[in-house]
């Protein structure tokens, strides 16, 4: 015993000069580039460094790796004053992503002297540049959603955080509805809690959270469909009723996600309830453009006293006729006879509205139109001529300032 104490004393002695005098970075996180659809020529690459020891370290060198459709080694050194503990966010430099493909990206931080390295190099990170998909997108129903497996359940599509636009890929706050709040709706939805306090309970000053289509190439019969509900969050089941300033938003980037603007705001003044709505977007006038939808969540700057849920589900990006001929039904609209020769009827059953009528091919080329004039009683019809169009398969479409509806037609001789 008496020999075996001062071994240990000068054991721990050493241990604790050794651990005083550590020097040890660490690779915490690729920042940027984000999984997404597509990326553009100078796509920043940035990590967020640790300083994992116990000394201040004034110079961490960086690097990354770029493999696959870039061959490319970035290097940057981080120059500031990183205390034990503290991240830093380090841009490393700037690669061009614009070929589809699938890129991957080794990052490490090479700190002379670093005391451990096992920490020093993150995991290989893939980012595949997919570009636009296919219509009609998967619908997202969320019946197999589990909160955190979206992009499996439906690729291309992800979570993510951010303010105007998703900076950060991450699981966000969207997660699956319970049992009660399933049976309520009718169906599994994907749900978010926005409430006083919550945010700042999970360690932000504001929930901002995305769910993020991947990129597809409008037409003219493009249409984004989804339902929404609320429900007050304490008693399960009643309405809610959102907070001042909460709102859902549809946002919209033609420029593959650098940037978004909002194409429909949900907030207390559109009145939710605790059944599912149904909410229409038509997307035809990006008509050739390739586009990246973003359903955004927010319960934004003020921390209001409303504590809600809300629900999404269905949602469907389709360009199928088929679900357009049901919205012309809606519309209150007839048309006859199909196939038609020479003359096509159209009866409004409210009024004409004001807008155009337009005949176009299946992919969507105006072939002729016609200027429609409101006010026409109800039960007015307007005939419209098609003598001059050749025999085969058109859409017609009717646009007026609040909708567009459209009906697929057969035109012969
Ligand atoms: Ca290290
Ligand atoms: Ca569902
Ligand atoms: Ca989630
Ligand atoms: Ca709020």
């Amino acid at each position: 015993m008496k020999r075996i104490l001062p071994l240990l004393t000068g054991l721990l002695h050493i241990c604790a000069l050794g651990t005083a005098l550590a020097q040890d970075a660490s690779l915490f996180t690729l920042v940027n580039p984000v999984p997404k659809s597509c990326f553009g020529s100078t796509e920043e690459v940035r990590v967020t460094i640790r300083n994992a020891g116990t000394t201040t370290l004034t110079s961490v060198p960086v690097k990354v790796e770029v493999t696959g459709m870039v061959t490319q080694t970035l290097t940057a050194t981080y120059t500031g004053s990183l205390a034990p503990n503290q991240t830093a966010n380090l841009l490393v430099g700037q690669v061009n992503m614009s070929a589809l493909g699938a890129y991957q990206f080794a990052a490490a931080t090479q700190l002379a002297g670093d005391v451990r390295t096992a920490n020093d190099a993150l995991a290989l990170k893939t980012m595949n540049a997919a570009g636009a998909v296919a219509l009609p997108l998967p619908t997202l129903d969320f019946n197999a959603f589990t909160g955190s497996n979206l992009s499996t359940l439906y690729p291309g599509w992800y979570e993510a955080r951010g303010e105007n636009y998703p900076s950060e890929v991450k699981d966000a706050y969207w997660l699956s509805s319970n049992s009660a709040q399933t049976g309520l709706l009718g169906s599994t939805t994907a749900v978010i809690w926005l409430s006083k306090g919550r945010s700042l309970t999970q360690g932000t000053l504001n929930q901002r959270d995305w769910l993020v289509s991947p990129a597809f190439t409008a037409t003219p019969a493009t249409h984004l469909r989804f339902k929404m509900a609320i429900t007050n969050r304490l008693s399960g089941t009643d309405p809610g009723i959102m907070g001042s300033d909460d709102v859902f938003k549809v946002m919209l980037s033609t420029d593959c996600a650098a940037t978004f603007t909002p194409i429909l705001t949900i907030d207390r003044n559109t009145g939710l309830t605790n059944a599912l709505r149904q909410f229409d977007i038509d997307l035809s006038s990006y008509n050739g453009q390739n586009i990246i939808l973003g359903m955004y969540a927010t319960d934004n700057e003020i921390d209001d006293p409303e504590d809600f849920q809300f629900y999404l589900d269905d949602v469907e990006v389709s360009s199928s006729v088929s679900g357009l001929t049901e919205r012309l039904a809606d519309a209150g609209l007839r048309v006859y006879p199909n196939p038609a020769a020479g003359i096509v009827h159209l009866d409004f059953e409210k009024t004409v509205p004001t807008g155009t009528l337009e005949l176009c091919t299946l992919q969507g080329q105006v072939i002729k139109n016609q200027v429609l004039k409101a006010s026409s009683p109800a039960g007015t019809g307007l005939a419209f001529s098609i003598s001059d169009v050749a025999p085969g398969l058109y859409l017609l479409r009717v646009k007026s300032e609040k909708r567009t509806a459209a009906y697929k037609i057969a035109i012969r001789r």
